[in-house]
């Protein structure tokens, strides 16, 4: 990425960092993910598609870029997942105490690790939530508990985790999120209510974790692991604009972006979610 480079190509008057009072920090990195290979690859399609968006907000009525948005320099560590996760750690804290408003975008979820561990160490009684198909709760997987499989444990055990999309777990993973706070993806398409109880579990400020395989594969098929039975559009920003007017969101990552060259729908879903979840933050501001 040139320094020239900016988020959305932004005009340069609102991509500096001290006017910004968003920071997008890019993370590719994929050096844990078990079946296909390519999240490494998810930031560039991202910032590509985002290229190719309009940046006027129907919904909203905003411009959401005139608040400022800073594209940091990607985080390239990747000697191992633990030195990764130190990395994301470390800079993702040196901005939320600038008071920017962070935002990450993966690479394999084993990124959120380090940004939720930041988030922590700012915000006290700190929820999590999750939007994902796989609870992630295992402690260690493959000798390392920075695999993308553990994406979640320390969350569980130190934040308010509530998970929501759930489809897909290990035996092991059962007891290890409390029941109430796990939304299972085959329980929310029989439950008109989902959103308010989901609503109801957050407490304290949020930080929103996206991995995108928790979209139905149908409209989000570019990730590593695909599981029939997700998410789809409007009732995603449905929820987001909820927790967003009436919760404190203090930052979000959006991971397993592993895009396909040929259709580029998911790095669209991908560029447009980043950008309605910044318009809902900032559109009572405008
Ligand atoms: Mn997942």
């Amino acid at each position: 990425m040139t320094s020239s480079r900016t988020y959305a190509g932004i005009p340069q008057e609102y991509a500096k960092l001290d006017n910004a009072k968003v920071v997008l920090i890019p993370v590719p990195y994929d050096g844990t993910s078990t079946w296909q290979k390519g999240a490494d690859k998810g930031p560039e399609a991202f910032l590509h598609a985002s290229e190719n968006m309009e940046l006027y907000d129907i919904e909203t009525d905003t411009e959401v870029y005139k608040q400022g948005i800073y594209l940091a320099d990607p985080v390239t560590e990747d000697r191992s997942p633990e030195t990764m996760v130190e990395a994301v750690h470390t800079v993702t804290k040196d901005y939320i105490k600038r008071n920017k408003f962070v935002t990450l975008f993966g690479g394999e979820h084993s990124i959120s690790i380090g940004s939720i561990r930041a988030f922590n160490e700012c915000f006290d009684d700190l929820t999590v939530l999750q939007i994902d198909a796989h609870a992630d709760l295992r402690k260690e997987y493959e000798g390392s508990t920075c695999n993308h499989a553990c994406a979640m444990y320390e969350a569980s055990q130190q934040t308010n985790l509530v998970q929501v999309g759930i489809r897909s777990m290990d035996v092991s993973e059962k007891g290890i999120n409390d029941e109430d706070k796990i939304f299972y993806a085959h329980e929310m398409a029989n439950d008109e209510y989902w959103i308010d109880k989901v609503i109801e579990r957050l407490t304290g400020p949020v930080f929103i974790s996206i991995d995108l395989d928790g979209l139905d594969p149908s409209i989000l098929p570019a990730t590593g692991t695909p599981e029939p039975g997700g998410l789809f559009w409007y009732e995603t920003l449905e929820l987001l604009k909820r927790v967003f007017d009436e919760k404190e969101v203090v930052g979000f990552d959006i991971v397993e972006l592993c895009p396909n060259e040929i259709d580029k729908r998911s790095d669209f879903l991908a560029a447009k979610l980043y950008y309605k979840m910044l318009s809902y933050k900032f559109y009572k501001e405008d």
